[in-house]
């Protein structure tokens, strides 16, 4: 059984659902600029400074003007936490004003008070992706640790408004995302720069920067948690070649382990000398890192890969992260390799190295749902995908009591893609009148997974 107080609910981002981008006092995030793509052009994190506001989702599901009907909604499915982000370009326009834009803050604080009316607890992430516009522009975003400062100040500003409204936070969306798509830092690297070394040392921006944020919410409120939050890669090799093997093992390494480590641990692990990066350090930053480590470990886990030592091969898609096609494994539309006992893999691998409380924040199948004849939307494909995944969670906790501390469904309700700035790719329960170029009545309507889902929480994960 798991633990009766565990934390079913469901997740979404503010880029990806709330619209209103210029509302409220909004200043432009890089979100908004960023071009979309679909299927066959998975979006460029590109940011085209010169231009202003192109994305066409820009309203994307209207969440700051239906909030309080979705989350009544999620509350006839039972959740007992709802995950979120606060845009920061809400609470600070251009990201470094000296004060906090109030209208942006009572927003926030109306979501809270609504959510507390059906005794949801909020699940904050400070960033996801959602930096202002201005810091790219004017300060080059993470490459300068200046941002520190500010994501620091914006920080405090919500753990002192929403003392006792919000427990549970996460400092950065898939850090590991700055490696990947250094854009989604803010950072716009070129041609004759390097690009492992401008990025490692933005990526170091941010771990400081978290690790201040963490302390200055437990100095805050000593009810906070804050936890880092990971995109997960799970590889297997290709083949039981030594090099592959060590291939696999280098990837999850590489691409998961490390960014907790320095989270978790409070310190770059010794193989980092491997990587051939020289970080700018100021001198208290290993002190800060050691007084920052986080609480729990958030990741996101959508699907796994294969690797080896020569990536020769049918490659898919992924997370933000390609691997070689596994045989054994069915894929998405989007190509994501479905693999829910690569959610064993990943949270046994997670709990026995830090044994620190895990929190499953995104987990969804990505589908382009169609309403049927009988006006319903019969995502079965959804249901198959969600069970085996908490099918699989549960038999960790029980039999290997993983401390587990809950599980959002990614996409609760229809969203923007993030990879793909599309609505045809959706992961929800709850299925959004919307198409791709904007235009729809943006009416909620209840799927087959709404029902399936309710009864999930009902029965606290036994009746699946
Ligand atoms: C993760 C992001 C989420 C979400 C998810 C699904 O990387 O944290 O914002 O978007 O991916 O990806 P997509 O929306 O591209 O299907």
């Amino acid at each position: 059984m798991l633990k009766k107080d565990f934390l079913w609910g469901g997740a979404v981002a503010a880029n990806q659902c709330e619209g209103a981008y210029l509302e409220g006092g909004k200043g432009l995030s890089i979100m908004d600029i960023v071009t979309a793509g679909d299927k066959n052009h998975p979006r460029r994190f590109t940011l085209n400074l010169e231009s202003d506001a192109y994305y066409p989702n820009h309203e994307a599901i209207d969440f700051y003007h239906h909030y309080k009907e979705d989350i009544a909604m999620f509350a006839e499915m039972g959740f007992r936490c709802f995950r979120t982000s606060i845009a920061w370009s809400r609470i600070f326009p251009n990201g470094d004003e000296e004060e906090p834009n109030e209208e942006g803050l009572a927003f926030y604080d109306r979501l809270f008070d609504e959510l507390k009316r059906y005794h949801i607890e909020p699940i904050i992430t400070i960033s996801h992706y959602e930096m202002p516009l201005h810091l790219v522009k004017a300060y080059g975003g993470w490459r300068n640790r200046k941002l520190i400062d500010f994501y620091v100040k914006y920080a405090k500003t919500l753990f002192q408004r929403y003392r006792g409204k919000v427990r549970y936070w996460m400092t950065f969306n898939e850090i590991n995302s700055t490696i990947h798509v250094p854009a989604i830092a803010g950072v716009i690297i070129s041609e004759k720069e390097d690009k492992k070394q401008v990025s490692y040392q933005a990526l170091h921006h941010q771990f400081i920067a978290s690790a201040l944020a963490v302390k200055a919410a437990h100095d805050i409120d000593s009810d906070n948690k804050v936890g880092c939050m990971v995109m997960t890669t799970v590889g297997y090799p290709k083949t039981s070649h030594p090099l592959d093997v060590e291939a696999a093992q280098q990837y999850l390494r590489d691409g998961t382990l490390f960014f907790c480590d320095v989270q978790v641990r409070g310190a770059y692990p010794s193989y980092f000398h491997s990587y051939g990066i020289d970080i700018q350090m100021e001198e208290n930053d290993t002190q800060i890192l050691k007084e920052g480590c986080v609480d729990y470990i958030g990741f996101s886990y959508y699907s796994s890969n294969v690797v080896a030592h020569h990536m020769e091969g049918e490659l898919c898609d992924g997370n933000i992260v390609k691997g070689l096609k596994n045989p054994y494994l069915e894929a998405s539309a989007w190509g994501w390799q479905i693999d829910p006992d690569g959610l064993k893999y990943l949270m046994r691998t997670l709990y026995e190295r830090y044994e620190k409380p895990l929190f499953i924040v995104e987990n969804g199948l990505g589908y382009a749902d169609e309403i049927s004849e009988d006006g319903k939307i019969h995502d079965d494909y959804r249901i198959a995908y969600l069970r085996s995944h908490i099918q699989a969670m549960k038999e960790v906790v029980e039999h290997e009591h993983i401390d587990l501390l809950g599980y959002t469904a990614w996409g609760c309700i229809d969203i923007v893609s993030a990879g793909t700035g599309e609505m045809k790719k959706r992961y929800g329960m709850i299925y959004v009148d919307r198409d791709d170029a904007g235009n729809g009545t943006n009416q909620r309507k209840k799927k087959d997974s709404f029902a399936w889902y309710q009864k999930v929480i009902s029965s606290n994960g036994e009746d699946l």
